[in-house]
C-alpha cells in the first residue's frame, strides 16, 4: 500500500500538493498533511486554550460529546489565535473540501477531542455512515470529512488515530488490524472520510492528548449528538469573528452558535437577518 501522507512543507508546490492529497484522500479514506500549518501557531493555540479552556481535560457527560471511555471532544470557542484562518478553515482544507463535499459544505463542528492519559485502544470504528442497512456505502461519494490537527505530538506514548486504508470503499467492510498508524507533530493534520474505519490508540503517558477536531459535512447532513450531551456545544465562535469573515465563511460557520460576553446566538440567524445565507 502506498503511504497517505503529502507534504505542505514550505516550498511545495500547493496546489499539486493539494490535488495529491485529494487523490490520496479518494483512495485510502485517510490522508496525512504534513507540515500544514506553523507548529509556533499551534503553540500558540495550545497555551491559549489552557488559559481559556482549563476545564477542558474534566469529563462532563451533559457538556462533551463522547461515550467513550477516556475520550471526549469539549467544546473551544473561536477567537485569538484560533480564529486564524490556517486553524479555523485553511485554504488548503476547504479546497479538499469543496472538491470532495461540494461548494456548499459546512463546518459542522469545532472543538477539541481529548485523549486522557490511560485511555484504551478504541475498537475500530467508522464515524458514520449514512445507510447502515444497505450495502450501498462503498458506492457513494462522501457526505461528511473529519479533520484533526494535533496539539502535542501523536506517537506511540501519547497514542495516535489508526486506520484501515481502502475501508470507505470496502464491499462488506474490512477484517484484520489497521494498516495505518501515522505519527503526526504539531504542524501536521489527520483528514479522513467519516466512513473510514479507524481507532485511537491509547494514551500510555502522563499527559492528555488533545486535539483540535473538526467535521466538515455536506449542507444536507448534520451530526447528532448522544442524547445525554444536553449542554454540548459544538461550534463556538466568537461573534467579533464571524462579524470579520467574509460573506462565504460566514456561510461555511452556519451552525455555530456566536459568543458575545455571555450571549450565544445561533450564526444562521444573524446571517439570515442580513440576507447571507442565500447559497
Ligand atoms: O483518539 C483518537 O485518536 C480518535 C478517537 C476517535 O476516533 C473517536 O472518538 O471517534
Amino acid at each position: 500500500m502506498s503511504d497517505a501522507r503529502v507534504s505542505f512543507a514550505n516550498g511545495a508546490d500547493r496546489e499539486a500538493a493539494v490535488a495529491e492529497a485529494l487523490a490520496v484522500l479518494r483512495r485510502e479514506g485517510v490522508v496525512v498533511l504534513d507540515d500544514l500549518v506553523d507548529p509556533g501557531l499551534i503553540a500558540r493555540c495550545k497555551a491559549e486554550i489552557e488559559a481559556n479552556h482549563p476545564e477542558y481535560t474534566k469529563v462532563d457527560r451533559a457538556r462533551n460529546y463522547g461515550p467513550y471511555p477516556g475520550r471526549h471532544t469539549a467544546p473551544i470557542c473561536v477567537e485569538g489565535s484560533l480564529a486564524e484562518r490556517d486553524i479555523f478553515l485553511s485554504p488548503v482544507i476547504e479546497a479538499i473540501a469543496t472538491a470532495m463535499l461540494g461548494k456548499n459544505f459546512l463546518m459542522d463542528s469545532l472543538g477539541l477531542l481529548v485523549s486522557l492519559p490511560g485511555a484504551a485502544d478504541q475498537a475500530g470504528h467508522p464515524d458514520g455512515v449514512l445507510f447502515p442497512e444497505a450495502p450501498i456505502e462503498h458506492m457513494l461519494p462522501a457526505f461528511a470529512l473529519a479533520f484533526s490537527m494535533p496539539l502535542v505530538p501523536m506517537d506511540e506514548v501519547s497514542g495516535t488515530t489508526a486506520f484501515w486504508r481502502g475501508s470507505h470503499r470496502a464491499v462488506g467492510g474490512v477484517t484484520g488490524e489497521h494498516d495505518f498508524a501515522p505519527i503526526v507533530r504539531p504542524g501536521s493534520a489527520i483528514l479522513w472520510d467519516f466512513r473510514t474505519r479507524h481507532r485511537g490508540l491509547a494514551n500510555r503517558g502522563e499527559r492528555p492528548r488533545p486535539v483540535i477536531y473538526s467535521v466538515y459535512s455536506r449542507h444536507w447532513w448534520v451530526e447528532i449528538h448522544p442524547p445525554e450531551a444536553t449542554r454540548y456545544e459544538k461550534f463556538l465562535l466568537a461573534r467579533d469573528v464571524y462579524d470579520d469573515l467574509p460573506p462565504r465563511l460566514q456561510r461555511r460557520a452556519s451552525r455555530a452558535k456566536l459568543v458575545d460576553g455571555d450571549s450565544l446566538t445561533p450564526a444562521y440567524e444573524v446571517g439570515i437577518r442580513a440576507g447571507e445565507m442565500a447559497c
